[in-house]
Order: C-alpha cells, then sequence, then structure tokens
C-alpha cells in the first residue's frame, strides 16, 4: 500500500483513500504503481507508431541501438512529431467543445433568452455584424452560425485574433503562424506528421503552434464567450469546496467532465418540484447537485453550484458510498469509475455520443431537449437512494472561496478604485497602476491537472503561496483552481500568505489573492485581460511582468495550453515534462530557442519553490526592461 500522506496534501483525499484500500479499490495511485517502471522510450518521447513499419524506437541511453527510425526518421523528427500531435488532439478537444457550444448557441435561438445580450452585442460588433433593427434572437443565430464557420471557413484568419495586441498580430502573420480556420489547423498537423511527410522539427512545431493558436484564440475563446451569451457571465460569490460537500441525507448528484450544456440541465432539472417531491419519498432530505474538474468550475462559476473535487478525486467520490449518480460527459473521465461504481450504489451515467464507458449506463443527451433528458438522468438517481449498501462515509472536509472572476467582474472591481473624475471607468488602469509602482511585482496564472507524477494539488498550492508572499498576483483555472479554493487560498483570510503590497491590493478590491476564472476553456479569459493590460500600456503581452505554470498537468489540452501560452509570448513552467527530452534539439527549441522568436518559452521544473524562483526572476527581468 502507497503511504498517502506523501502522494498528497489533501485531508479529504487522504481518508478516502484509507476507506479505498480498506474496501479493496484500487485508484489511479495504485494503478500508477502498478506500471513501473515505466517506458522510457514513451517517456523521452522517442517511441514511433506513425507507420506499420514500426513500432520504431530511438536508442539513447548507449551507443548501440537504433538511431533512426526504419524510414530514417530521427530522434527530432519522432518527438516533435509525437509532440504536435499531442497538441493538436489537445487543441480538438477544447475546440470541439467549443463547437458544441456554438451549436447550442445556433438551436438555442428563438427558444430561450440568452443569459448575456451585452455581451452578445459586443462580440457581434466584433465579428462586423449589423445589429440595427433586429432582436437578440437573431443575432444569437448569426453570431453562432459566425463561430461555427471559424472552423471551416476556406479564407482569412481567425477572428479572435484581432483581441490580441497589434505587435503580436503582427508576429503571428510575420512568423506564418496565424490561424485560419480551427479544424484545418487540426488536419493538417495530422497531415504533416503522417508518415513521409514533414521532417523538419522546427516546421513541425510551427504548425502544431497554429493548432495551438487557433484553439486559445479560437476554439476556447468561442467556447468562453457562447458558454457566457448563452448560460450568463460568471460574478463573484462564495462557495464551498471538497468532498465534504457531499451530503449523506441527499440525493447525491455528482456531474463531471466539461461542457455547461449539460450540466446547467441538470442544476436546473434538479430543482425540480416534482423530482424534490420524489426524493423525499425516496427517504432523502433534498437533491445535491455538486461538479467535479471543469464542469465543477462551470457551475460554481455561474450557480455557485459546490466544488466537489478535482481530476484525482473522481475515484473517490464514489468511494463515499454517497454518490447516487455520476453524470459525465466529455474529457478526463477515467474509464475505472465504471469499475469502481460497480463496488457500490453509483450508477455511471454517460450522455456523449462521443465519449461511451463500458460499464456505464447511457442517457444520450441532446440540447434541444436539454430538461427533458436532465430530469429523466436525475430520476435515476432519485430512485436509486435507497439501493445504498455498506459504510458511508463523507469526510468532513471542506472549505470556501470566492470564485466567478471573470474579465468582465474583474473590470467591474477595478471601477471602484478608478478616480471616475480622472479616468474613464471599464479600464484595467488601476491595475496597471499597481504593477508599475511594484506594489503589485506581476500575475502569474496556475493552472492544469493532477498527475501521479507530482504530488497532488500541493505542487499547485505551494507555487501559488510561494508567489503570493514575493507579492505576484494569482489567477486560476481548471484543477489548479480545485487545489487552491480546497487549501484556503480563495478566501480573504488567505492574505496572510501575502507580501505587504499585494495584501494592500486585495484589501483596497476587496478581493482573495488568488482569483478564480474558470475552467480550462476559460484561459481564454486570461489571454484577453493580457491583452487588454499590454493594449493599455502599449506594449506586447510578452513584454509584461507574467507567467504562466502547471505544476501538476497531464493531459493532451495542456499541452495546446502551453504552447498556445508561449506562442502568446508567455513564460510557462511546466512541473512535468513533456515527451520530447529524448531529442535535444526539440528540447532546446521549447525551453530555449523559441524566446527570441516568440517572446515566450517553456522551462521544466519540477519543483514548486524552485518554479517559483525561476518565475520571480522572469517577472523582475522584465520589469527592468519596462522600465518599471
Ligand atoms: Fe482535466 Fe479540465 Fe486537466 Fe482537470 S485541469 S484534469 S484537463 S479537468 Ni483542465
Ligand atoms: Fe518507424 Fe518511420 Fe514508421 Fe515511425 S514513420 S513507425 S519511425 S518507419
Amino acid at each position: 500500500m502507497i503511504n498517502c500522506e506523501l502522494f498528497t496534501c489533501d485531508a479529504a483525499t487522504k481518508k478516502l483513500y484509507e476507506k479505498a484500500k480498506k474496501e479493496r479499490i484500487d485508484t489511479v495511485w495504485d494503478r500508477a504503481l502498478a506500471m513501473q517502471p515505466q517506458c522510457g522510450f514513451g517517456e523521452m518521447g522517442l517511441c514511433c507508431t506513425n507507420c506499420s513499419m514500426g513500432p520504431c524506437r530511438i536508442v539513447k541511453v548507449s551507443d548501440d541501438g537504433p538511431k533512426a527510425g526504419i524510414c530514417g526518421a530521427t530522434e527530432d523528427t519522432i518527438a516533435s512529431r509525437n509532440f504536435a500531435r499531442a497538441v493538436a488532439a489537445g487543441s480538438a478537444a477544447h475546440s470541439d467543445h467549443g463547437r458544441d457550444i456554438a451549436l447550442a448557441l445556433y438551436h438555442a435561438t428563438g427558444k430561450i433568452r440568452v443569459k448575456d445580450e451585452e455581451k452578445l452585442f459586443k462580440i457581434a460588433g466584433e465579428w462586423g455584424i449589423a445589429v440595427e433593427g433586429k432582436d437578440a434572437s437573431r443575432i444569437a443565430r448569426e453570431v453562432a452560425e459566425k463561430a461555427l464557420s471559424e472552423f471551416g471557413k476556406i479564407f482569412g484568419k481567425l477572428l479572435f485574433l484581432k483581441r490580441a495586441p497589434h505587435k503580436r498580430q503582427n508576429l503571428w502573420d510575420e512568423l506564418g503562424v496565424a490561424p485560419e480556420a480551427i479544424d484545418r489547423e487540426i488536419v493538417e498537423v495530422l497531415h504533416s506528421t503522417h508518415m513521409g511527410s514533414d521532417a523538419d522539427y522546427r516546421n513541425i512545431i510551427r504548425q502544431a503552434i497554429r493548432a495551438a493558436l487557433s484553439d486559445g484564440w479560437g476554439g476556447s475563446m468561442i467556447g468562453t464567450e457562447l458558454s457566457d451569451v448563452l448560460f450568463g457571465t460568471p460574478v463573484p460569490r462564495k462557495v464551498e469546496a471538497n468532498l465534504g460537500v457531499l451530503k449523506k441525507e441527499c440525493v447525491n448528484i455528482v456531474v463531471h467532465g466539461h461542457e455547461p450544456t449539460l450540466s446547467e440541465a441538470i442544476v436546473m432539472a434538479a430543482r425540480d418540484p416534482e423530482l424534490l417531491e420524489l426524493a423525499k419519498k425516496q427517504g432523502a432530505e433534498g437533491i445535491n447537485v455538486v461538479g467535479m474538474c471543469c464542469t465543477g468550475n462551470e457551475i460554481a462559476m455561474r450557480h455557485g453550484i459546490p466544488m466537489a473535487g478535482d481530476f484525482f478525486q473522481q475515484e473517490l467520490a464514489i468511494v463515499t458510498g454517497a454518490v447516487e449518480a455520476m453524470i459525465v460527459d466529455v474529457q478526463c473521465i477515467m474509464p475505472s469509475l465504471a469499475t469502481v461504481a460497480k463496488c457500490y450504489h453509483t450508477k455511471l451515467i454517460t450522455t456523449s455520443p462521443k465519449a461511451k464507458v463500458p460499464g456505464a449506463i447511457h442517457m444520450e443527451f441532446d440540447e434541444q431537449k436539454g430538461l427533458d433528458i436532465a430530469k429523466r438522468i436525475v430520476k435515476e438517481a432519485v430512485m436509486n437512494f435507497k439501493n445504498r449498501k455498506g459504510e458511508v462515509y463523507i469526510p468532513d472536509v471542506k472549505s470556501e472561496g470566492e470564485i466567478g472572476y471573470s474579465l468582465e467582474a474583474i473590470i467591474k472591481i477595478l471601477d471602484r478604485v478608478t478616480n471616475s473624475f480622472a479616468h474613464p471607468s471599464g479600464t484595467v488602469k488601476p491595475l496597471v497602476d499597481a504593477i508599475k509602482s511594484g506594489v503589485l511585482r506581476g500575475a502569474v496564472a496556475i493552472v492544469g491537472c493532477n498527475n501521479h507524477k507530482q504530488p497532488h494539488n500541493s505542487c499547485h498550492v505551494t507555487l501559488a503561496k510561494e508567489l503570493l508572499r514575493r507579492d505576484i498576483l494569482v489567477v486560476t483555472t481548471g484543477c489548479g483552481a480545485h487545489s487552491c479554493i480546497k487549501a484556503g487560498l480563495m478566501s480573504k483570510e488567505a492574505r496572510k500568505y501575502c507580501g505587504k503590497g499585494l495584501a494592500t491590493v486585495c484589501e483596497l478590491l476587496d478581493i482573495p489573492p488568488v482569483l478564480h476564472m474558470g475552467s480550462c476553456v476559460d484561459i481564454s479569459r486570461i489571454l484577453v485581460l493580457l491583452s487588454e493590460v499590454a493594449n493599455y500600456m502599449g506594449v506586447d503581452i510578452s513584454d509584461l511582468p507574467v507567467a504562466a505554470a502547471a505544476p501538476e498537468w497531464m493531459s493532451e489540452k495542456a499541452q495546446s495550453i502551453g504552447l498556445y501560452a508561449v506562442a502568446s509570448g508567455i513564460y510557462v513552467v511546466l512541473g512535468v515534462s513533456p515527451a520530447v527530452t529524448g531529442s535535444e534539439n526539440v528540447t532546446n527549441y521549447l525551453t530555449k530557442d523559441l524566446e527570441s522568436v516568440l517572446g515566450g518559452r517553456f522551462e521544466i521544473e519540477k519543483d514548486p519553490v524552485k518554479a517559483a524562483e525561476k518565475i520571480a526572476v522572469h517577472i523582475e527581468n522584465k520589469r527592468k526592461r519596462l522600465g518599471i
């Protein structure tokens, strides 16, 4: 058995891991242990299966053994191709999510009222859609159509690229990396990395950059913006977090995955009086919906629904014995859930045609009949309450924090301290002033997943604390956000971790020092915030005293995010190395050379304390260059 004191800093996780062991349930950590030693070729990116002459692998540890694939592909070609394909898959996942939101908006028009008309009109204006004489429903349809055409339009660049500072847009044009249509960029990576196509690692990474940018400034941004239009732009609110939010006396429903279309409908359905009545008839006190992973972020930001847990807590939620249904859609759903659910009474319900799991019940979700299907799914959960068996144990571990810091919310907060006589409201001026004066040294985005190669949550939390004490503001999304809220970093009390400058800023603005900006597609909010700051200062994103970190990342999506951040001019510190280290050239290109081309680069640093030191040095260098 593994010593869970070492692998996580989260108390609820430790307690439930003990229960899992007692009940002989295998978790992600047990399977990771069984997987050791992991394949060195794969880890270094030196294994190729791109054609059936392979698999081929390059031997690095000794002089003997192949130094090229059967076709002659070198380590540089193989490692860069593998990396590019991972980026393309990540970009595909985010972007297909964005497309589904656009489709949902398209089909919703005329049936429901969109929640944020102001944002709808703003996007219409940005995209050159005439609004005069049209009602919101017609404009919504035209915006949705335009968004959908971003995926496959024949000519022209992505519309949202215009949100970037001019210098950045010009640089992308010069380098030939400005993406055209989202699907096409992803297809081109798959084509150019096909056996016998591109063999030049720099050119392979150039194409990967196009696919990554089409995620951050395309698919993800469409996902975020149109979700806001449909379901409302997040505003600050309090929520509870961690597995202690499950309630023993209630029907517990965990919604897990990514797309707010499903979770929004489940949240509505769970408030249906008939279903509540039915729950009472089954002996429950009510229906308790909680969210997991990015879906957890989405519904917490918009409805204050508790954030039950992160990627590594999904199995443990079921181990409580208190979950009547875990409802999932796409991405980050461990197939193991079906096996774990079998040992309890929990129903695992898949809802997307893109993600079925053997052993789960499939109830396909269709936005057009959203609420009806959601009610049927919730009913399944309610009727399952009386089937609980074995020990129900919900650890008494939860914390509270303030979340919901969309860009619009941040600007509203900044307006509070803007002197309205001297300065117009609605700008980032107070933030820029704080950075210029040095009260705030800079800002860092801590994002990404959990990975058994790093201690769970503690890398996110240690890094955040190290930055706060250096007067560096932290923004976060995804499972990084779950880590931070669980550790109490999104509460006002967290000011105790801050340096004097940051503590003062937080007090003045009445904000926590770690700002929750949403799910992983919502990293696009951070791109827009950075663009606003850079534009206000008349510089490029790469000039700003900022950085990003993914200390526990694992997914292909994270590789796409990392690369679009680098290509947007950001210094990105990864706690887990991407599978490229078998090629010195590719590794050097990503961690060194790219900086002179794009202004951003990767850094690989496992230790969060050292990562914070490196980030602080980077931020001070940027400040010096700006002369502040
Ligand atoms: Fe998945 Fe988005 Fe990673 Fe969490 S942070 S493990 S990708 S849920 Ni996005
Ligand atoms: Fe081997 Fe080349 Fe085929 Fe890859 S593409 S499996 S390196 S022969």
